[in-house]
């Protein structure tokens, strides 16, 4: 019987980071790597395996129907993520479904509702710049051409890199019958933040109440190229020296609203030589906020702020939207059958963003916490204990069995805790 500590470590060596942590971009080589192990994971558990026009996997354990229970996950990461953000859940579905075959349970059952699990890709949005693009294609939240025409860093058009996957971007996009397949969506993931892993004996499992609203702006400074050392400093229109300024802004006006939280996490100033004042310098801002209308106003604040910044430095400075993600409450009745399936978890929102929160405005969505005792995320020190694990796969089977109309066959021949 495999485990998910069984199942995350034969991934262990895929898409490691020199730098630390797994760098795993949809459809990198990693990525792919991920993609078809899963895909040799669920075959060889009878799943009907089939990856469909948006790249999304879908291994259905019995007959494809509407109105299923569907759960899973992502496996692409950030540059220098953990190893459970996205395959926590993807190998959790794997290791629930065989919990569920071994309490002698089946998804044909007279009352199933039938049940799959779902890999959806570029999850994180580290490739292309939009977070949950596999989700939001499927749900027709995205324009299917703007999606094409997504570039990586390389210049690699999102169209580009599906096609050298074996994929065909040319229909992608809403795709009406996947949804309708989706009764009810239940998304495991590990937990990000101080959480769980901050109540002393407290329980490894949390039932999701919200997911934070959250965006990505592009800055574009552009000032003038030049001499390091020919300039003199008070000829100089220095786009670094704004970027700078624009990151304090940035610390400043989070700190200044209550819940906020906004991040400079990537810059690139072009040409980018050490004895070269830049050109340009290309940022990217991450502002959060359970209200909408606060994340706005706070990019407003930014935004003015910046270019009073440029302003004084002689650079001029555009800001551009590329993803946004209104603040989620999870289904309120999903909640409650959660909480009475699962008795003794906690309730816990969360900052970070889910395909969960896209479907959730299609369909009713759930996810499930699993507690990290390290409290950090998006960084190599992420960390789920195997235990903790396991006691992910029974909650996870015991909500599917639960949602899925089958009742619980009992104890007596499965793997229970
Ligand atoms: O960025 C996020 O919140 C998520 O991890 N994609
Ligand atoms: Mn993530
Ligand atoms: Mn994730």
């Amino acid at each position: 019987m495999t485990s998910v500590a069984h199942l995350l470590a034969d991934i262990a060596d895929i898409g490691r980071d020199p730098r630390g942590g797994y760098s795993r971009p949809v459809y990198s080589i990693a990525e792919l790597d991920l993609r078809a192990w899963f895909v040799g994971e669920a075959t060889s558990r009878g799943l009907d395996v089939t990856t469909d026009r948006n790249g999304i996997i879908w291994a259905w354990w019995g007959r494809p129907r509407d109105g299923a229970v569907v759960t899973g996950s992502h496996l692409d990461s950030v540059p220098g993520g953990g190893a459970f953000d996205g395959p926590l859940g993807v190998a959790s579905a794997l290791d629930a479904i065989d919990v569920l075959r071994a309490r002698g349970l089946s998804p044909d059952a007279p009352g199933a509702r039938g049940l799959a699990v779902a890999v959806f890709p570029e999850e994180e949005g580290s490739r292309f710049g939009v977070a949950c693009l596999g989700s939001r294609l499927l749900t027709g939240a995205i324009d299917p051409d703007r999606a094409r025409n997504l570039t990586d860093t390389d210049g690699v058009t999102f169209a580009e890199a599906s096609t050298a996957a074996g994929l065909d971007p040319a229909h992608v996009g809403r795709d009406p019958e996947a949804l309708a397949r989706i009764g009810t969506f239940l998304e495991l993931h590990v937990e990000q933040g101080r959480g769980l892993g901050a109540i002393p004996d407290g329980p490894a499992i949390a039932v999701a109440t919200s997911i934070l609203g959250h965006g990505r702006w592009r800055l574009t400074i552009r000032g003038q190229g030049n001499h390091a050392g020919a300039t003199l400093m008070a000829d100089r229109h220095d786009p670094m020296v704004t970027a700078a300024r624009v990151i304090l802004a940035v610390r400043e006006a989070a700190a200044a609203q209550p819940d906020a939280r906004a991040t400079v996490g990537r810059i690139v100033p072009v040409p980018g030589g050490t004895n070269v004042i830049a050109s340009r310098v290309d940022m990217w801002l991450d502002v959060r906020h359970p209200d909408d209308d606060v994340t706005a106003a706070t990019v407003t604040r930014i935004s003015e702020a910046a270019r009073a910044a440029g302003a004084a430095e002689g650079c001029e400075v555009d800001v551009v939207e590329e993803s946004l993600s209104p603040t989620t409450h999870m289904d309120p009745a999903l909640r409650r059958r959660l909480s009475d399936l699962l008795p003794g978890t906690e309730q816990l929102a969360t900052g970070a963003g889910h395909d969960a929160g896209v479907l959730a405005a299609h369909v009713p969505s759930g996810m499930l916490f699993v507690r990290n005792p390290s409290g950090i995320s998006h960084a190599p020190e992420e960390y789920v204990s195997d235990d903790d694990a396991a006691r992910g796969t029974l909650a996870l089977a015991d909500a599917l069995a639960g949602l899925g109309g089958v009742a619980l066959a009992g104890a007596a021949n499965g793997r229970d805790a």
